[in-house]
């Protein structure tokens, strides 16, 4: 929802913040890198181009607030880091709150003539565990402040990854992981579906005004997502998909490839929500329009190890499941909530 010029006009100090068109293709990109060679992520880690190219949409007037996990442990071993941008650490739940304090902050400096007057980017990152389990509280008080300028973007691996692979609420059906493990009296050890958390922070924070999913295998619309955050002004969502190869166990040149994948069986759809508007981006409006056939999951999973342990009906289980949120959700991969009640009913 756009906020209105009377709210507006209200809120005190409010910065514009910067202007970033969005770039025309990879040709386009700029060559300047602002996180370069230092970290220690595993081969084949896409938060870690997360990172990379989130920054480099961001251009070099930016800080990057981080919480803990492999974007913060790998990446800042001692005496090296990859970040030439300002960077700071921020406590495992807390992106949501380092991004408004940063933002205020900042602007306090402004005020107080410590600082030039000039747009600055913020930036929080935070991992599936740091944010979507236990960071909601604080990205959700973030994403009801218009007056802050600020973007969350939340990296997801589908585990908390830096501590060796435990199930976090966006671990997929299934999936083997260190608090998981299949056994052979039981070989489904979870049993929850994944968190719809990009459309939670949509349909909660009716005043944030851009919310996002990506995937770094799109990296254009993935930076540009970036770019229409960062200058639309006020707190903002993103939420990225990456293939861990450690994690997910597959070989790190598959990588890019599954995260395609993701976005082809239409498990990981791509949309924005700016002003309350949602639009389905790239193949997955061509998935919507019948212009593209959804892949089969089992392209996705048995190219992973995770998935190793899935029988033909555990796969058609998760297919049925993926299948429902195209078929059944009020929109199609996005929103699960149907209107069933007769809003025109007298009341009884
Ligand atoms: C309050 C708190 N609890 C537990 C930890 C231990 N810890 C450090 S990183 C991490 C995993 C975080 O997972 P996620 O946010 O998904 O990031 P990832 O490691 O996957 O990149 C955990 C549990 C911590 N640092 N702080
Ligand atoms: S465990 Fe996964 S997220 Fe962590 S550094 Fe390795 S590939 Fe990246
Ligand atoms: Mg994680």
């Amino acid at each position: 929802m756009a906020v209105s010029d009377r709210e507006l006009a209200e809120l005190t100090h409010l910065k514009t913040p910067q202007k970033l068109d969005p770039f025309k293709g990879v040709k386009k990109l700029p060559l300047e890198e602002y996180f370069t060679s230092g970290h220690r992520t595993c081969q084949g880690c896409e938060s870690a181009l997360v990172m990379k190219l989130m920054v480099k949409a961001a251009g070099p007037r930016t800080i990057v607030l981080g919480s803990t996990g492999c974007m913060y442990v790998a990446n800042t071993t001692y005496y090296s880091t990859p970040w030439v941008v300002p960077w700071m650490h921020t406590q495992l739940g807390s992106s949501g709150s380092a991004a408004l304090g940063a933002s205020a902050a900042v602007r306090a400096l402004i005020r107080k003539k410590k600082i030039k007057d000039e747009p600055i980017n913020i930036i929080a990152f935070c991992g599936d565990g740091g944010g979507a389990d236990m960071g909601v509280s604080g990205i959700s008080a973030t994403l009801t402040h218009p007056e802050y300028n600020c973007l969350i973007l939340m990296y997801d691996n589908e585990s908390y990854a830096n501590t060796d692979i435990q199930l976090s609420g966006s671990t997929p059906y299934g999936a083997h992981t260190t608090f998981s493990p299949p056994g052979t009296k039981k070989r489904i050890m979870h049993h929850r579906w994944k968190k719809n958390f990009a459309a939670m922070m949509a349909a909660g924070h009716p005043t944030c005004r851009f919310v996002s999913t990506v995937c770094m295998s799109y990296p254009v619309l993935a930076m540009n997502a970036v770019r229409r955050a960062l200058s639309i002004g006020g707190p903002t969502f993103i939420h990225s998909l990456d293939p861990c190869p450690k994690g997910w166990d597959y070989d790190p040149m598959l990588s890019h490839e599954l995260g395609e994948i993701a976005v082809e069986t239409g498990i990981w759809p791509l949309w924005q929500v700016e002003d309350g508007k949602l639009a389905l981006i790239g193949k997955t409006r061509d998935i919507a329009d019948n212009r593209f056939k959804r892949r089969p999951v089992r392209d996705y999973l048995l190219k992973q190890g995770r998935f190793a342990h899935f029988t033909d009906d555990d796969i058609d289980y998760f297919q049925a499941k993926v299948d429902e949120t195209w078929k059944k959700w009020v929109v199609p991969g996005v929103i699960p909530i149907a209107k069933e009640v007769d809003n025109d009913a007298p009341p009884v």
